[in-house]
């Protein structure tokens, strides 16, 4: 499968390491005269960016945290004047004031490059028809990914988020080959044609590119299984710039970053002290070549791993394993730790439990209480009524090996749990904040 762009993305890792320190300090210098934010920062430090004399300097910065860019909402965090900036997206947050970004032409050109690479790593070339499954908007996926899959050369049907049964339309009338969007959504799309009594893997579609959310090897087989495709896995965030940040090549084996952009870090989320490559820890990026929005030592709260072993594809960007916990999601259940990312690696090692579900966390008296409702498979269901018991005490028994903790398994009806276009949501938990 040909590289994209071979001079960056096969560059020797020296020459890759010259490039990405002269980038740093032009990075610092240009926050450090343009954002009054960083200025201050860096001389609460007492760092100056001439102290920027190897690449891993970057220590010397000081971290940001989503708190320094909500507090200077919407723009205050622009390093260009608003008449440059030509492009606006925002996080996806849920709840109060999202974080806004901007980018100027120059930022929209570097981010096409890297989403046309994150599609001709999946293997995407002119002669793919792909259809977008992603929101369009403020958010980051659709309009990101979309002028990427155009820079390859594929035909773009720019379908945007939702009303699925169309999209199956559009994919067996246009002949749709690759479809973009997250993962949850693509199962979901399987379900609604196997209830349709469409055969998706006998049509033209071949490959998925899907991210925005995580997912484990479990999930990508049932939807490589279901959609007869090859599925690979994107990452990014809006707040370094959206979708484009690392993807995987067809071998799976870990999200290639695109370093020539970004300087990628991995710290003890505690301490924020660095650890080596091969240890898990939160992901830490600082732009390289932003010019509107440029971020320094960015605490992503993903948590992953690096690895610089060599890749069959020829790449020798480093890899970043697949993002399956944030810090941030962790849920403390009668004192013991549990991420939802491995709940579902349980559940999915259960035969009949589909990969929907709902972690429900409460408090009865002074008691954490742990649900997970599942849905099983619909012919499961009416067979199972006689088997129920001894059917939730398998998966019970399952989630007590992974993470140690009893859970109530509630099973519910198939198609029950709610579906969504966008991200999934996998938790509630309605225990009073303290
Ligand atoms: O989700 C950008 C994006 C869009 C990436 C489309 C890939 C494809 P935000 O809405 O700002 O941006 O959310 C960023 O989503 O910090 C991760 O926690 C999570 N996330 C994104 N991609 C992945 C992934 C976009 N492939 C936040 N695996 C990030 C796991 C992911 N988590």
């Amino acid at each position: 499968m040909p590289v994209w762009n071979p001079e960056y993305e096969t560059m020797p890792r020296e020459a890759l390491e010259e490039l990405q320190l002269r980038r740093l300090k032009s990075t610092v210098a240009w926050v450090y005269e343009r954002v009054p934010y960083y200025r201050e920062a860096l001389d609460a430090r007492g760092v100056k960016p001439r102290d920027i004399r190897s690449v891993d300097d970057v220590r010397l910065l000081p971290f940001t945290d989503k708190t320094a860019l909500r507090d200077t909402y919407p723009f205050g965090m622009f390093a260009v004047p608003m008449e440059q900036v030509v492009r606006v997206h925002s996080s996806s947050g849920t709840t109060g004031k999202p974080i806004v970004v901007g980018y100027t032409k120059g930022d929209l050109n570097t981010w096409t490059e890297l989403t046309a690479r994150i599609a001709s790593a999946a293997g995407v070339t002119a002669h793919d028809r792909v259809q977008m499954l992603f929101l369009y908007g403020m958010f980051t996926g659709g309009w990101g990914m979309h002028y990427g899959i155009e820079r390859v050369g594929a035909t773009v049907f720019p379908a945007g988020a939702g009303n699925t049964e169309r999209q199956l339309m559009m994919m067996q009338d246009f002949g749709t080959t690759a479809i973009v969007g997250t993962p949850s959504y693509a199962l979901y799309l399987a379900e609604v044609a196997e209830a349709e009594g469409i055969d998706v893997t006998a049509l033209p579609l071949r490959v998925g590119l899907f991210g925005g959310e995580p997912s484990g090897e479990a999930m990508r087989a049932e939807i490589e299984r279901r959609l007869g495709i090859l599925a690979t896995d994107n990452y990014g965030l809006s707040e370094v710039m959206g979708p484009g940040v690392s993807g995987e090549c067809e071998h799976q084996c870990g999200l290639h970053m695109a370093e020539d952009h970004f300087l990628f870090e991995i710290v003890d989320p505690k301490t924020g002290e660095p650890l080596p490559d091969g240890e898990e820890g939160e992901l830490v990026i600082t732009t390289l070549t932003k010019e509107a929005f440029p971020v320094i030592r960015y605490r992503t709260h993903d948590l992953t791993v690096i690895e610089t072993a060599p890749c069959a594809c020829g790449r020798t960007l480093a890899r970043m394993r697949k993002v399956r916990k944030r810090t941030d999601d962790m849920l403390i259940v009668r004192g013991v730790n549990v991420y939802p990312s491995q709940i579902e690696d349980a559940l999915l090692q259960v035969e009949g439990v589909e990969p929907h579900y709902l972690i429900v966390v409460d408090r009865t008296g002074a008691m954490d209480t742990l649900e997970v409702r599942i849905e099983v498979a619909e012919e499961m269901f009416s067979d199972m009524m006689s088997d129920m018991v001894a059917f939730t005490r398998r998966v019970s028994d399952r989630i007590h090996s992974v993470v140690g903790l009893h859970a109530k398994v509630t099973l519910v009806e198939p198609g029950t749990i709610e579906r969504t276009a966008g991200k999934a949501r996998h938790v509630v938990d309605n225990r009073p904040s303290e």
